[in-house]
């Protein structure tokens, strides 16, 4: 009997409604297609969302789990699987300490809302060192000027397009992407509607990228040297007078060091670094002062690049200097319904970063995990304190993060590799043990995550599709059997713990005082697992029932409103949203203010050579969707753009071959001649490299192999502060093919 069911797509951050016609009976999906009730999306789609679907559809997708025996993998049971996997853990663990598990986390995770609540148990559990994680090849400069301005890694400024009249977008690309720490379906239609408004989007890039090609204005820039131009802005909002901190005025501190740390850049004397023209620079300040609603974004490439804290840390400063921070129109902060209520005292925590070292080269950590970039060198040391084994979670480093070929390397030499992943990858191909957990379709979800990173506040459930066969565990559950066999505890008492530690922490909220721990637990005993936690969050969040004692949202409201529930556009939250001492945003601080030393001794370095950027496609999701034939027909989508002037010059020719060398390695890949990349900057995407014949992805290999970039890109070269790849402005050589 074909059903109708409704929820939102778990493919990337847009998050859009979906209706779905499936045959339960058959455990079939008939159909997939927009939500036009969902408010948010009204009905939109990319192709991208028929995937959870695809993968769930794939026979190459593991269901049970499976062990290496001998080379070749066998289905064992879950019982076997948990008991030996555990049993070889805690015996490492026993005898050579927690730091001699390894592990690496994905970006999956972030889009699963059991395994996300769960993650902290999970990584405090196993409490290594050795934790790396896609997040520092992606957002941690974000999250590091975050903290430093706002007291909280994970308070991300989100533009409020649906209210900008002038949008500038640094290093994103809405229209492929959907928004990242921007999540908003359909951006071309809200970018769009900007300029309907009489508005305008600029775009700042080193390509022109589809962003760039609906926008008014696009300015080239290249590769890296954005802390600069944001330097200049800076440096002419101080010298013109045109410093407005608004509302937030008596909150801020720090005016005269920056004014002080901008002193040395100019529009003019930055021009040459950022090939952007003074003059252009200057049109730009000058349109962004006069626009009544402007707003200042910067993503992806911007983070990962050699400045990507500064730049980072710019993008909101240039904001705050406008007064264009927490007000409509601008830089605002979502409020998730999910949000705890306040703690009965305000909690400062310490910058967590530099509480340990990498084994090798003593680079610092941050957010308690080594930069991934430097994850073959740690797995490869050799000392008393070496790792033994490695965990990964939804991830696939040897691909996505670089120097991915050594990571590979590295794991030969690990007595054990457990891997928390449906597919055989390129790096779970060398696991002992792969655990795979049910898919998107066999667990419910909520828009955990990203519903503090969306242009409008929201909350929406997504129930289990279909009931996965008996004896299957979810993420979440795989995770917690590991680690309570690692710490000889049992995985029911853990449950019962995440329970009961949420509870208490209510309880604990002056916001909940009449309320105590008991209370809480029984008036949310309908919902089991993970679901009576996210219950716990909703009712006590901002527009919670607060368990029965006020008219509000709950979990069993949520569940039913099947389009999604609209809390309407982002409101200004600070200061009280600040979780700095004394609620103050200290615009210079001490990590940023050294970090700019070595963004003025790099002046004279800054662009010799080739850099190499990267750059998303709208079928792809990094690595993991390349064994959908869906979406890999078609034309290699794996090539090197190079302007026509480099290409005459270094004789390359469409459709015909260069070697790209970096990093010690090089490549040959298929020219495709575009003047949408600038002079002197070449573009491959990542993701691609399905060139190792252990996997377990037929289609990938034979369809899509292309090359991984992240061989090529130097994986010493970090942004500094957070420890972060530097995939975007990597030096590199390119020479025709035959002629190296
Ligand atoms: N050069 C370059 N490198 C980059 C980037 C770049 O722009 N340029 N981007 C970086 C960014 S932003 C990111 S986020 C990373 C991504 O880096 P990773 O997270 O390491 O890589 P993915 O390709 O997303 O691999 C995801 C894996 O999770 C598995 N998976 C998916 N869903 C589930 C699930 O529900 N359960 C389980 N158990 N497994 C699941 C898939 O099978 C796949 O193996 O790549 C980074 N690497
Ligand atoms: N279709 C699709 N969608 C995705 C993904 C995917 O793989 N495919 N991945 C998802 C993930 S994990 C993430 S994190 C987001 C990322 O979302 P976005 O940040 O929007 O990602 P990109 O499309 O890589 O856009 C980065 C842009 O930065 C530009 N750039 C590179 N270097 C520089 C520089 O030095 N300065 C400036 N100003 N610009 C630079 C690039 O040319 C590119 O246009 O996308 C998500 N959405
Ligand atoms: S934009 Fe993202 S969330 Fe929306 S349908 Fe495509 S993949 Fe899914
Ligand atoms: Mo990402």
């Amino acid at each position: 009997m074909p059903e109708t069911l409704y929820r939102s797509c778990p493919t990337c951050e847009a998050s859009c409604g979906l209706v779905l016609e499936v045959d339960r009976d058959a455990r079939r999906v008939l159909s997939i297609k927009g939500d036009p009730n969902d408010e948010r999306s009204q009905g939109y789609v990319c192709a991208k969302s028929q995937a959870f679907r695809y993968v769930y559809e794939d026979p190459e997708r593991l269901r049970r789990p499976v062990k290496k025996v001998n080379g070749e993998w066998q289905e064992i049971s879950w019982q076997q699987a948990l008991t030996e996997v555990g049993d070889k853990l805690s015996a490492l663990r026993q005898e050579h300490g927690k730091d001699s598990i390894a592990m690496y986390y994905g970006n999956p995770n972030g889009h699963n809302f059991s395994s996300m609540v769960y993650t902290e148990l999970f990584t405090q559990m196993l409490n290594t060192e050795r934790f790396f994680s896609a997040g520092s090849v992606d957002q941690q400069p974000k999250n590091l000027s975050c903290e430093l301005l706002y007291g909280n890694a994970w308070m991300f400024p989100i533009p409020d397009i649906q209210r900008s009249d002038f949008f500038v977008c640094m290093g994103g690309n809405p229209l492929v992407s959907q928004g990242s720490l921007m999540s908003a379906p359909n951006a071309e239609a809200q970018l769009n509607a900007i300029r309907q408004r009489g508005g305008e989007v600029w775009v700042i890039d080193p390509r022109r990228s589809e962003t760039a090609a609906i926008a008014d204005q696009h300015l080239f820039i290249k590769p890296g040297t954005d802390a600069y131009l944001l330097f200049a802005w800076v440096n002419v909002l101080f010298s013109e007078n045109h410093i407005n901190l608004g509302r937030l005025d008596s909150h801020i501190d720090g005016i005269d060091a920056l004014r002080a740390l901008a002193e040395p850049f100019t529009p003019e004397n930055t021009a040459d670094i950022t090939g952007v023209p003074a003059s252009e620079l200057r049109a730009l300040i000058k349109a962004f002062k006069q626009a009544q609603a402007p707003v200042l974004y910067g993503r992806i490439g911007l983070c990962t690049q050699e400045f990507g804290t500064l730049a980072s840390w710019l993008v909101d400063v240039v904001n705050i200097l406008q007064g264009r921070l927490d007000e409509p129109g601008g830089a605002m902060f979502p409020q998730a319904a999910t949000e705890l209520p306040p703690p009965p005292e305000p909690v400062i925590n310490e910058l967590g970063r530099d509480r340990f070292k990498t084994r090798v080269r003593g680079f610092p950590e941050y957010m308690g995990m080594m930069p991934a970039s430097l994850m073959a060198e740690e797995l490869a040391y050799e000392g008393q304190d070496r790792a033994r084994a490695l965990i990964t979670v939804a991830g696939n480093p040897v691909l996505s993060v670089p120097n991915g070929e050594a990571i590979r390397e590295s794991m030969e030499s690990l007595e054990l590799i457990v891997a928390l992943d449906f597919y055989i990858n390129e790096t779970t191909s060398l696991a002992d043990y792969i655990l795979p957990s049910t898919s998107q379709l066999e667990h419910s979800n909520y828009d955990f995550l990203f519903q503090t990173t969306a242009v409008r506040n929201f909350a929406r459930y997504s129930p289990k599709i279909f009931e996965p066969a008996p004896g299957s565990l979810d993420q979440y559950e795989i995770m917690t059997e590991l680690v309570a066999r690692i710490n000889g505890m049992q995985a029911d008492d853990l449950h019962a713990m995440m329970v009961e530690g949420l509870a208490s922490q209510l309880a604990a909220s002056p916001a909940l005082s009449s309320l105590d721990a008991d209370t809480i637990k029984t008036t949310t005993e309908a919902h089991s697992g993970p679901e009576r936690l996210l219950d716990m969050m909703l009712r006590a969040g901002p527009h919670g029932d607060h368990f029965g004692q006020r008219e509000g949202w709950n979990l069993k409201r949520i569940k039913a409103a099947h389009h999604g529930v609209d809390f309407g556009p982002l409101s200004s939250r600070l200061p009280e949203a600040l979780q700095t001492p004394q609620k103050r945003i200290n615009l210079v601080p001490d990590l940023i203010a050294d970090d700019v030393n070595r963004l003025r001794s790099a002046m004279t370095e800054a662009n010799k050579g080739f850099r190499l950027i990267g750059r998303r496609h709208i079928r792809d999701m990094n690595s993991w969707l390349h064994n959908i034939n869906q979406y890999v027909r078609g034309k290699n989508r794996c090539t090197l753009l190079v302007n026509p002037s480099d290409a005459d010059e270094l004789g390359l020719t469409q459709g015909g071959k260069a070697v790209v060398k970096g990093a010690g390695r090089s490549a040959t890949v298929e020219v495709e001649i575009s003047d949408s990349v600038m002079p002197g900057v070449v573009s491959l995407p990542h993701g691609f490299g399905h060139r190792f014949s252990d996997t377990g992805q037929s289609i990938a290999k034979e369809k899509s192999v292309g090359v991984s970039c992240n061989d090529l890109i130097d994986w010493t070269v970090l942004d500094v502060p957070s420890g972060t790849s530097v995939v975007n402005g990597a030096k590199i050589e390119v020479s025709a093919a035959g002629r190296a």
